[in-house]
C-alpha cells in the first residue's frame, strides 16, 4: 500500500511556498515536472526541472489553454501500474507514470469576487487543472494529490519518516481532491446563472470557500464551520473583524438576522438600528442621530438587549459607541466606525465589532437555505420591498399618513420576526414585538406584555402582521391594546369578519397582498 514517488507534477497558479516544497522533492530524488509559469519559477531557484512540453512533444498553446491535455500526462496519472494491459500501454507509448500531483486552479473565485469582466472570467476557468487533479484522485491507489500546500506537507511529512505514502493518505488526499473541483465547478455554474440574472436556484450546484471551523455549533456537543460563497453578498460573510474573540456559530447566525433586518433602512432617508437576540429583533428604531436610533431600539426591550446583537445602517460614531458599551453586547456590526468608536471599543476587547465597508442589499437576489433529515430545501430570498402605493386600504377609515409611514416601518420589521409575527410601532420605534408563537393571538398579546413591561404606551401605533390575520381575535386583541392601524396581506376567507372588527372600532387596515413569512 505504501507507495514511493519518483516524479512530480507541479503546476500552480498560487506559487507560495514553492520553491521550499519543490527544494524538499528534489532533495528525496524525485523528479520534477511543471508548466511554463511554474517551471520557471522552480529553475529560477537553481532546481532541476522538466518543462511538461519535454513529455508532451508538444508546446503550450492556445493561450496556455492546451498545455498538460495530453496522453502523456494523463496516461502517466491513471495508469494502474500493475495491471499488465496498462503498463504495456505505457511502455509502448513511452508513457511514464506521475506519482505525485501538485495542483492549485486558475484563480476563478477570486477573479470574480473581484469584479472581473466577462472574458476575464472565462478565461480563469481552469480545464487542465482540474482534470489533472481527477485523474490523479482516480488513481489514488498509486498517485498522490496535492491541492493546497498543506496536502503537500503532509505527503513530504510521510516521504521523510519512511520514503513512501500511505493509502490512507492518499485516500484522504483524493477525497479533498473531488471537494475542490466540486467547489470550483459550482462557482463557475453559480456565477453563469448570476450573469444570467437566474435568481431561482433550480438545477444549480452550490458550494462554499471554508472561511472558519469553530469550537462548536448551535451547542457545544455539535460541530460547526462556516462557509462564503465565490462571489458573496456584502454581509457578515464580507465582514471584517477589528476586535473581540472569534464568532461563534450563533453569533454569524444572529449578526446576519441583525444586519439583514437593518439594511431595509436606507442609511440615506436616516441612521436606523436593529437589537437581535436569538435571531429575532427585541427593538429597532431610527433616530435623528445613531445613537438615538439605538437609544429607541433599546428602550423597546431593555431586558432581552442584554447580550445581545446590534446592527447598524450607518457609520458608527463615538457617541453611539459610547452608549452601546454601557451594556454587555455579543456583537457590533456597521458598514464603517469612526477612528474615535474605534478607540472606544478597544477598552470592552470582548465585544466583536465587525465592519462591511458596505450594506447588505436588500433587494438583491440570492438563495435562503435550510436543512431537512437527508437534505436541504433552497429558494430565492425574500426581497419582498413595500412602498405606500402597494398597500391598499380595505376599512371605512383610511390611515393617515403618519399611521402609512409607521405600518410600513412595522411591517418591513414583521419581515424579519419568526412567524406568527405581530409587530407594534409608533414613529420609527417598535414597541413591541411578538415572536415565533404557534398562534397569532398570542403573538399579538406578548407584544403588548412586552410594551407594558417597558412602560411603552400602544397608543396610536401601528400594528403589523405578517402573515392574515386567521379570525378577528388577533386584530380584537391589537385593537384593545391601543393600536390604530394595521397592516397585513389579507387573504384570509374570514377576511370580511377582520374588516369588519377593525371598522367597528374605528381602526384603519390596509392589505399589502404580500405574505412575508419567516419560519
Ligand atoms: O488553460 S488550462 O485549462 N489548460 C491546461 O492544459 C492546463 N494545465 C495546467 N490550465 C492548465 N493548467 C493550470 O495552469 C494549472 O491548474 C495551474 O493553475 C496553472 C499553472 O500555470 P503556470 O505553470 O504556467 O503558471
Amino acid at each position: 500500500d505504501r507507495a514511493p514517488i519518483k516524479r512530480a507534477l507541479i503546476s500552480v497558479s498560487d506559487k507560495t511556498g514553492l520553491i521550499e516544497a519543490a527544494q524538499a522533492l528534489s532533495r528525496m530524488g524525485v523528479e520534477l515536472v511543471s508548466t511554463g509559469g511554474t517551471r520557471k519559477a522552480i529553475a529560477d531557484a537553481g532546481l532541476p526541472v522538466r518543462d511538461i512540453s519535454d513529455l508532451t512533444g508538444f508546446p503550450e498553446m492556445m493561450d496556455g489553454r492546451v498545455k498538460t491535455l495530453h496522453p502523456v500526462v494523463h496516461g502517466g496519472l491513471l495508469g494502474v501500474r500493475d495491471a499488465p494491459e496498462h503498463r504495456r500501454a505505457m511502455d509502448e507509448h513511452g508513457i511514464g507514470g506521475i506519482d505525485l500531483v501538485y495542483v492549485n486552479l486558475y484563480p476563478f473565485e477570486s477573479t470574480i469576487a473581484a469584479g472581473a469582466d466577462y472574458a476575464t472570467a472565462i478565461e480563469n476557468i481552469d480545464i487542465g487543472g482540474p482534470a489533472m487533479i481527477r485523474s490523479a484522485a482516480k488513481n489514488h491507489g498509486y498517485v498522490a494529490v496535492c491541492t493546497e500546500l498543506a496536502d503537500l506537507q503532509e505527503v513530504l511529512a510521510e516521504l521523510n519518516a519512511s520514503g513512501a505514502t500511505s493509502l490512507e493518505l492518499r485516500k484522504r488526499l483524493a477525497a479533498r481532491a473531488y471537494a475542490r473541483t466540486a467547489a470550483y465547478d459550482a462557482a463557475i455554474s453559480g456565477w453563469f446563472a448570476k450573469t444570467l440574472g437566474e435568481d431561482y436556484p433550480r438545477r444549480k450546484a452550490f458550494a462554499g470557500e471554508l472561511v472558519q471551523t469553530m469550537r462548536y455549533g448551535e451547542n457545544p456537543h455539535q460541530s460547526a464551520a462556516f462557509y462564503r460563497f465565490a462571489a458573496p453578498r456584502t454581509g457578515v460573510a464580507t465582514a471584517t473583524q477589528l476586535q473581540g474573540k472569534e464568532l461563534s456559530y450563533n453569533n454569524i447566525n444572529d449578526t446576519d438576522a441583525a444586519y439583514e433586518l437593518v439594511a431595509e433602512f436606507d442609511p440615506k432617508a436616516g441612521p436606523a438600528c436593529a437589537i437581535i437576540k436569538h435571531a429575532n429583533p427585541c427593538g429597532v428604531a431610527t433616530g435623528k442621530t445613531l445613537a438615538e436610533a439605538y437609544e429607541r431600539a433599546l428602550a423597546c426591550d431593555p431586558t432581552s438587549a442584554f447580550g445581545g446583537i446590534i446592527a447598524l445602517n450607518s457609520k458608527l460614531d463615538a457617541a453611539t459607541a459610547e452608549k452601546v458599551l454601557e451594556i454587555f453586547t455579543e456583537v457590533v456590526i456597521a458598514p464603517e466606525a469612526d477612528e474615535a468608536a474605534v478607540a472606544l471599543f478597544r477598552k470592552k476587547k470582548n465585544v466583536r465589532l465587525l465592519v462591511t465597508g458596505g450594506l447588505p442589499d436588500p433587494l438583491a437576489a440570492g438563495e435562503t437555505f435550510r436543512s431537512v433529515a437527508g437534505g436541504f430545501l433552497v429558494q430565492a430570498r425574500d426581497t419582498a420591498h413595500l412602498t405606500a402605493a402597494d398597500l391598499k386600504v380595505v376599512t371605512k377609515r383610511a390611515p393617515t399618513e403618519t399611521e402609512i409611514r409607521d405600518m410600513l416601518f412595522a411591517f418591513t420589521i414583521a419581515k424579519h420576526v419568526k412567524s406568527n409575527a405581530i409587530v407594534y410601532a409608533r414613529e420609527g420605534q417598535t414597541l413591541g414585538i411578538g415572536a415565533g408563537q404557534m398562534n397569532r393571538k398570542d403573538s399579538a398579546r406578548i407584544a403588548a406584555l412586552r410594551a407594558a413591561d417597558f412602560g411603552l404606551d400602544l397608543k396610536s401605533s401601528a400594528c403589523a402582521s405578517e402573515a392574515f390575520f386567521p379570525f378577528a381575535d388577533g386584530l380584537i386583541q391589537a385593537a384593545d391594546a391601543g393600536c390604530t392601524a394595521v397592516i397585513q396581506p389579507g387573504g384570509s376567507v374570514r377576511d370580511e369578519e377582520v374588516i369588519q372588527a377593525a371598522d367597528e372600532r374605528g381602526l384603519a387596515m390596509v392589505f399589502t397582498g404580500v405574505r412575508v413569512f419567516r419560519h
